[in-house]
């Protein structure tokens, strides 16, 4: 069993990112049992949850763009996404064998109509908090755990997020899948070490 200030954080295992979904991972569905008995080892779990309202800044279909490209807005550049993750669709619910009784927190992000938010932590501007900081620190959390989806984009901006606000970070990939667009999994694993996260 871990100890009390070492939290499980589960980022975004949601239908819409398991096969069949509007964004779906390779194989994303295969990491919800493991994640559950690894569940077993820790004394807080936290979830994430992609929860974007419809016609969200982030979706290709509010632009003149193809899912996959990528567009410039005021806080840099935005990958286009399929619709997915929708406030209150099955797309947006978290897998339905995914054990969320043992959640302490449920956090959703990605509500912002005009900003995206891949990181548990901040919105894609860097600077809006989702509040998950002062939540972990008033229950004197100061390690974490990371698995969940998808491993380059949500779990990675995250982890960075979460080493550079000084929380000792782990990601174990055994428990993530990744959408890998481009190099974006390299480049992630890379980044990650980078930031100091241990990546296992
Ligand atoms: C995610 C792309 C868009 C993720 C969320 O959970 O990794 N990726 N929204
Ligand atoms: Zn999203």
């Amino acid at each position: 069993m871990q100890p009390v200030n070492h939290a499980l954080l589960v980022i975004d295992v949601q239908n819409d990112f398991c096969p069949n979904g509007a964004l779906a991972v390779a194989a994303g569905n295969e990491i919800v049992a493991p994640i559950n008995r690894l569940m077993d080892d820790y004394q807080s779990v936290i979830l994430t949850q992609d929860w974007h309202p419809k016609g969200h800044s982030s979706f290709a279909s509010s632009h003149t763009a193809d899912p996959f490209s990528a567009i410039e807005m005021p806080y840099g550049s935005q990958t286009l996404w399929p619709d997915h993750c929708i406030q209150g669709s099955d797309g947006a619910d978290f897998h339905a064998d995914l054990n969320t009784t043992r959640a302490d927190m449920i956090v959703r992000k990605g509500y912002n109509p005009a900003v995206d938010s891949y990181s548990a932590f901040f919105e894609n501007d860097q600077t809006t908090p989702t509040g998950l900081e002062g939540y972990l620190r008033t229950r004197g959390i100061d390690t974490l755990t990371l698995v969940g989806l998808a491993t380059d984009f949500c779990v990675n901006f995250s982890a960075v997020d979460a080493a550079q606000l000084g929380f000792d970070v782990m990601v174990r990939t055994y428990f993530c899948r990744a959408i890998d667009i481009d190099g974006s999994l390299d480049a992630a694993l890379t980044g990650m070490r980078a930031a100091g996260v241990k990546v296992v």
